[in-house]
């Protein structure tokens, strides 16, 4: 087809029969059933099926022209899907098999064939069941190193670089960035959503200009620092898991931005999960014990990271310096991370866009004890962060960092 037209779940089968590229997987004329699973905030997600062999399953995913959670009053622009399966063959390329697998990447259409990952679940649900992921943080962190080492000027010549810049500018999706995550969570704007027994430290943050000085700092970085192709929503959403396998999904948010925003997603929604086990896990000794394996992931996910980034470096022919320049970009990408990774804490407690794990409590006051401790661990990853000296030293923010709800 060359023209758009929104499927169904019926018409997403005579769609898939007039895709050669989808022979591996399907017979030409076999009975096939579809339903739509998409339960994110903008797209159409359908899984197919053969009927005679249920083993046998193809997922078609494709942009609407509006933003699904809110409606066709906002506009959004189908470009992102050219973005999304583009940036999922760099990170194929760079990284076979942490993604899922592209059959077909049709941009009229502005859907994309891709592999159905089961038995996999997103990674957010597994960690509400307190479900424990060995490989998680070896198969992310090595993810992360490759895609933002691969695709930065430590390893791309200058040429090559600039061009895959201006191949992934992605500016309506970067705004909904720039707005969702650095702007209206500290303001009043339409959308923003909060737990109302939070009225008095939703007040407080947005009165902090110390506070909002250094999100605008950072949002700054977002929008001026082209130094990776970044996947840009690397939050536990966007990453599906079983015990063995980690797949990154959803990188329509992609441009040439900073690594730590990618980076600090991963933390930051390991947090989350930390936090929200306020409300999910109410014996103290489990509780305990699942927190302190989320902050074990954080330690391990950016070990891993840190590790496999300097090793590409030490191994790869690059005019930039290593030794002390090395451990200063560490450094710094660590303290990065930690500022955007709190930011993203922040906005999904007090923004337009939540997650499920904080979502999920049905309690108001112990939700708003879970929210306010993430609230708490973002604020001082960001006004902390140029402290910082390690991974360790995140990991402290997290551990002193304490509810303000309930207020005296
Ligand atoms: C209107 S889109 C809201 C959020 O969903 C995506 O996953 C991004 O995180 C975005 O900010
Ligand atoms: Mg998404």
């Amino acid at each position: 087809m060359s023209t758009y037209v929104a499927l169904d779940s019926s018409t997403v089968i005579d769609y898939l029969r007039q895709c050669e590229e989808v022979r591996a997987v399907f017979a030409p004329d076999e009975p096939l059933w579809a339903r739509e699973v998409g339960d994110g905030n903008l797209n159409l997600v359908f899984q197919v099926y053969s009927q005679a062999d249920p083993r046998r399953s193809l997922v078609v995913k494709q942009a609407l022209p509006y933003v699904r959670c809110v409606g066709p009053s906002w506009p959004m622009t189908l470009e992102r899907n050219r973005i999304e399966g583009e940036a999922l063959q760099v990170e194929w390329a760079i990284c076979p098999g942490r993604v899922p697998r592209l059959y077909r990447l049709d941009v009229p259409m502005a859907l994309m064939v891709m592999e159905n990952l089961e038995p996999h679940v997103i990674m957010r649900k597994g960690l509400i069941a307190r479900k424990r992921y060995p490989r998680f943080a070896e198969h992310i962190g090595t993810f992360m190193a490759h895609t933002l080492f691969k695709t930065s000027d430590l390893y791309l010549d200058h040429a090559t670089k600039k061009r895959e810049v201006a191949r992934f500018i992605n500016p309506d999706l970067c705004k909904i960035t720039e707005d969702l995550v650095f702007t209206h969570p500290y303001m009043e704007a339409e959308g923003n959503r909060w737990n109302r027994l939070l009225d008095p430290e939703v007040e407080r943050l947005r009165a902090d200009q110390a506070l909002k000085d250094e999100i605008f700092w950072l949002k700054d970085q977002f929008m001026t620092r082209a130094q990776a192709l970044i996947h840009g929503d690397l939050h536990t959403g966007s990453i599906m898991v079983t015990e063995d396998d980690t797949r990154v999904i959803d990188p329509e948010f992609a441009f040439y931005g900073p690594m730590g925003f990618d980076v600090g997603a991963v933390l930051g929604n390991l947090c989350l999960s930390y936090a929200s086990h306020e409300g999910h896990t109410l014996d103290p000794d489990e509780r305990c014990e699942y927190q302190e394996y989320l902050l074990g992931l954080v330690r391990a996910v950016w070990t891993v990271f840190e590790r496999e980034f300097r090793r590409l470096w030490d191994e790869h022919p690059t005019p930039w310096p290593g030794g002390a320049y090395q451990d200063r970009y560490l450094l710094q990408l660590l303290r990065d991370s930690a500022g955007f990774g709190g930011c993203k804490m922040m906005r999904r407690v007090l923004g337009l866009a939540h997650v499920l794990d904080l979502d999920s409590i049905p309690d108001p006051a112990t939700r708003a004890r879970a929210e306010s401790l993430a609230l708490a661990i973002g604020q001082s990853w960001v006004r902390e962060r140029e402290s910082l000296a390690s991974i360790d030293d995140l990991i402290t923010l997290v551990r002193h960092a304490r509810p303000a709800f309930p207020y005296d």
